[in-house]
């Protein structure tokens, strides 16, 4: 059997002027309630513990203070999450977490999520998001919501790596921890693949293809997904309401992660923070568990702190790895040259 239970941490609002604490204090109250549901991975969001600072001109300490540094080149001892990474060792939990990293010698900006075993504690993989919305510079609109993503980050250096979470499904038909995923010969074996994307990354179907091709199972995505951004998105709407902006948004939302879910023949987790930041920045909610053939099994109904929980069964994955998604037998990548080209 693949069956696992998992849970996604939906944050609701963190303003401004809320001390990290207090966010690390409701994250750590949801890692409790997905304990008591059996869970045995917990994802967070995208920069979960802090408001979504790049909608803000910030500079020097204001900047910095948002980013979190490893200790001794270990992130588990950051003094900030520190609180997390103990809870999950004491619960055996698996958890990925969102936060934006600024790293030890060059002092280089990330915006970036772990996965860290609680089972096995280590941190088994990083990811540093490849796909940074928005603008450097601010807009000229004075209310204008930016997104100075490009400003404040550097685009991902380290790929769309997947890797093998040990032990995270319990009775594996072979055991093939540390093998490289590599289909179709581990198809369904060993510990379960897992991939890892940040918020605009799940809007591009070639970051799910590159997970998809070393066959990838469970998909990660936290975001922060603004509402209302009339000059970030723009409009096909002749009136574009908030109302419709955010229908539409939460539309896009799910659109990515249902079609990409279903097309790479992978699970995924999904997990916003979301509600109006410091009374006035809104955000979408939505999150939710897809399933291999693209179905929502479960999505949050609120804008609110709240935890999504399914078991899923990752040998689900097998019915699209070894048919319509047979990437071996269908695919013809002379075609394709174009997809890697600037
Ligand atoms: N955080 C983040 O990446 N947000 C973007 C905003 C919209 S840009 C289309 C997102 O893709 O959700």
């Amino acid at each position: 059997t693949r069956k696992v239970i998992v849970a996604g941490a939906q944050l609701g609002p963190i303003n401004i002027d809320t001390p990290r604490s207090e966010g690390i204090r409701r994250m750590v109250k949801l890692m409790d309630d997905a304990h008591k549901a059996h869970a045995k991975l917990i994802v967070y969001p995208e920069i979960a513990p802090v408001t979504f600072f790049p909608r803000h001109i910030l500079e020097g300490e204001e900047l910095e203070k948002y980013f979190e540094r490893e200790v001794g080149g270990d992130i588990t001892k950051s003094p900030n999450l520190k609180p997390l990474f103990d809870k999950a060792r004491e619960y055996k939990m698996d958890v990925s977490i969102g936060y934006a990293e600024c790293t030890g010698d060059d002092h280089v900006h990330f915006n970036t999520c772990i996965y860290y075993s609680g089972q096995v504690d280590k941190v088994v993989s990083k990811y540093r998001k490849v796909h940074l919305p928005g603008t450097f510079e601010p807009y000229e609109r004075k209310d204008a919501t930016n997104q100075l993503e490009k400003r404040y980050f550097k685009p991902g250096n380290l790929g769309f790596e997947a890797f093998r979470a040990p032990e995270l499904v319990p009775d594996t038909l072979t055991k093939t921890s540390g093998a490289q995923p590599n289909l179709p010969d581990t198809l369904g074996k060993g510990d379960p693949i897992v991939g890892m994307i940040i918020c605009n990354d799940r809007r591009w179907p070639e970051a799910w293809r590159v997970y998809g091709l070393q066959g990838v199972e469970l998909m990660l995505c936290g975001y922060n997904t603004t509402a209302w951004a009339p000059e970030l998105l723009g409009t096909n709407k002749k009136i574009s309401t908030q109302e419709k902006a955010k229908a539409e948004a939460l539309f896009h939302n799910k659109l990515s992660l249902t079609y990409n879910s279903y097309a790479n023949s992978c699970f995924s987790i999904n997990v916003a923070k979301c509600g109006f930041e410091d009374g006035k920045y809104p955000l979408i909610g939505g999150s939710c568990i897809v399933d291999c053939d693209g179905e929502v099994v479960v999505e949050a109904s609120t804008e609110e702190d709240e935890l999504i929980v399914a078991e899923i069964d990752l040998g689900m994955c097998r019915r699209g790895k070894g048919k319509v998604f047979a990437f071996e037998k269908h695919r013809r990548v002379e075609h394709y040259g174009r997809i890697a080209e600037q």
